[in-house]
């Protein structure tokens, strides 16, 4: 990441491709900057400068010896109407992508430079087109793995977050003039507002950015999904549901206890959810070498895992094994799956457990009920409603949470009767602290890190 060390430069023309790798009907190659027209001019075969803004025009892309590189359509679009608010030209190109890559030679001959990671967003960003939340959406919308998560994205990109937390700046604003005007006046009975008033509009402030911050939660499993994991003792049937749950015959189920050995992985779609499968070893004490370390991995996995299902074999008695796996498990991400319903036998009870469900993973009975239990489990409080601003990245969460302990700082300073003019810098600070999720007050590192997680060409 050498761009970490070599800020992007605004002025500079850069050039990309902005469609993805690998053979496609055609590939679009971005220009923007200052100089896109005069590297487009070089290389295109038409009189490009006289071509209306955002219409499509059909060429030829030549290089310095006058060789016909590649038969294109150019899209000019001017500043500020594009998507970086500069002058942009788009070249739909075919879309091998050895051709492709030779027509991007040649814009890089007649000057353009290559783009970095983000920079085209980047560059909407420094002018003024998006502020830094939609830009980050905009990254969140390519990445999208659900519908629900894809919604969420447009919505940031629309600057619904952008408007909430300028709600709260607003108001923060009003209520910091009143404190000024105490300050400056401060024999003059000002009627507006009591501190009473002032404690308890700050009160419902914060309480509304808290809301915001604990939307997170919901956020980040829309966003990056979840790992559940199947652990329990050999033999109880944990590959066998991860086949039913998959559909498909992932992973080798046999009678003989200590099949699975490794850890095994799968993406697994649950009605709005994407959760990542993972099969493990069955635990039990063993000096065998491989399956050790096998058990050493589903412990691991047990732990890092998001939600466990902690597979029970019905037909058993429990043991002091199972005894100890029980107690291993954190029962608030855990479900208890007693499999093997078919044969005869009774779950004991283990009330330690608010989440259980009775299933077959052999002959596919109670499946259903059990992805229900997931999606209980999943959400604390339901899925977000579509149009429920829920934010998804940590760096927002974070500056939400800085912002609401300034806050909490101001109302009681000024409950415990501190001269407002002390509390001014818990007002600037959660201010500022707001400001970096829309991009004021950044340094030039926090943006570098957030736009070099983008691919090149957005
Ligand atoms: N009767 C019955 N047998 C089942 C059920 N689910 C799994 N089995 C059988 O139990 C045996 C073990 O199944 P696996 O899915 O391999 O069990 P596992 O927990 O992955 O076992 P290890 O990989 O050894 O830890 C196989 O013979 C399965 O056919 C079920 O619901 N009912
Ligand atoms: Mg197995």
């Amino acid at each position: 990441m050498d761009f970490v060390h070599r800020p992007y430069q605004p002025g500079e023309t850069i050039a990309a491709v902005a469609t993805p790798p690998g053979e496609g009907g055609v590939a679009i190659i971005r220009i923007s900057g200052k100089a896109a027209l005069d590297v487009a001019e070089k290389i295109y075969s038409g009189p490009i400068r006289s071509y209306p803004s955002h219409k499509a025009h059909f060429g030829k892309i030549l290089d310095a010896a006058g060789s016909v590189v590649d038969e294109v359509l150019v899209l000019p679009m001017l500043a500020p109407r594009s998507y970086t608010g500069e002058d942009t030209v788009e070249i739909h190109c075919h879309g091998g992508s050895l051709i492709t890559r030779r027509v991007l030679e040649t814009v890089f001959q007649a000057g353009a430079r290559p783009a970095q990671p983000g920079e085209f967003t980047f560059k909407a960003f420094i002018n003024g087109k998006l502020d830094l939340a939609q830009a980050e959406a905009v990254q969140e919308l390519i990445g999208a793995k659900n519908e629900l998560a894809l919604d969420m994205a447009e919505q940031q990109l629309q600057g619904r977050l952008s408007q909430q937390i300028a709600a709260f700046q607003n108001g923060l604003v009003d209520i910091a003039a009143i404190l000024e005007a105490w300050v400056d006046f401060p024999e003059e009975d000002l009627e507006f507002a009591s501190m009473e008033e002032v404690v308890e509009a700050l009160s419902l402030l914060k309480g509304k950015m808290e809301k915001l911050r604990d939307t997170f939660h919901e956020g980040k499993i829309l966003h990056h999904g979840l790992s559940l994991c199947l652990a329990g003792l050999p033999n109880v049937g944990k590959s066998s549901l991860m086949n039913a749950l998959l559909g498909k015959d992932r992973a080798i189920v046999t009678e003989i206890p200590g099949t699975t050995r490794d850890v095994l992985e799968d993406d697994l779609r649950l009605g709005k959810l994407h959760f990542r499968l993972i099969d493990t070893a069955g635990i039990r004490d063993t000096e065998e070498v491989v399956e050790k370390e096998g058990i050493r991995r589903s412990k691991e996995t047990m732990q890092r895992a998001d939600l466990i299902l902690l597979v029970m074999d019905i037909s058993k008695e429990l043991c002091d094994q199972t005894l100890a796996l029980l107690d291993s498990a954190p029962p608030e991400k855990t479900i208890l799956v007693w499999n093997k319903a078919d044969l005869s036998g009774q779950c004991p009870s283990v009330e330690q457990f608010p989440h259980q469900a009775t299933i077959s993973a052999k002959h596919l009975t109670g499946l259903d009920e059990l992805r229900a239990q997931i999606d209980r489990v999943v959400w604390h409080k339901g899925p977000p409603a579509k149009d429920e601003i829920v934010i998804t990245k940590a760096r927002h969460k974070e500056a939400l949470g800085s912002a609401i302990n300034s806050l909490q700082a101001l109302i009681d300073g000024l409950k415990t009767g501190v001269s407002p003019e002390f509390v001014s810098s818990d007002m600037r600070h959660t201010l500022s602290e707001l400001g970096t999720i829309i991009g004021t007050n950044i340094s030039e590192d926090i943006l570098s890190a957030i736009f070099s997680k983008f691919c090149i060409g957005k």
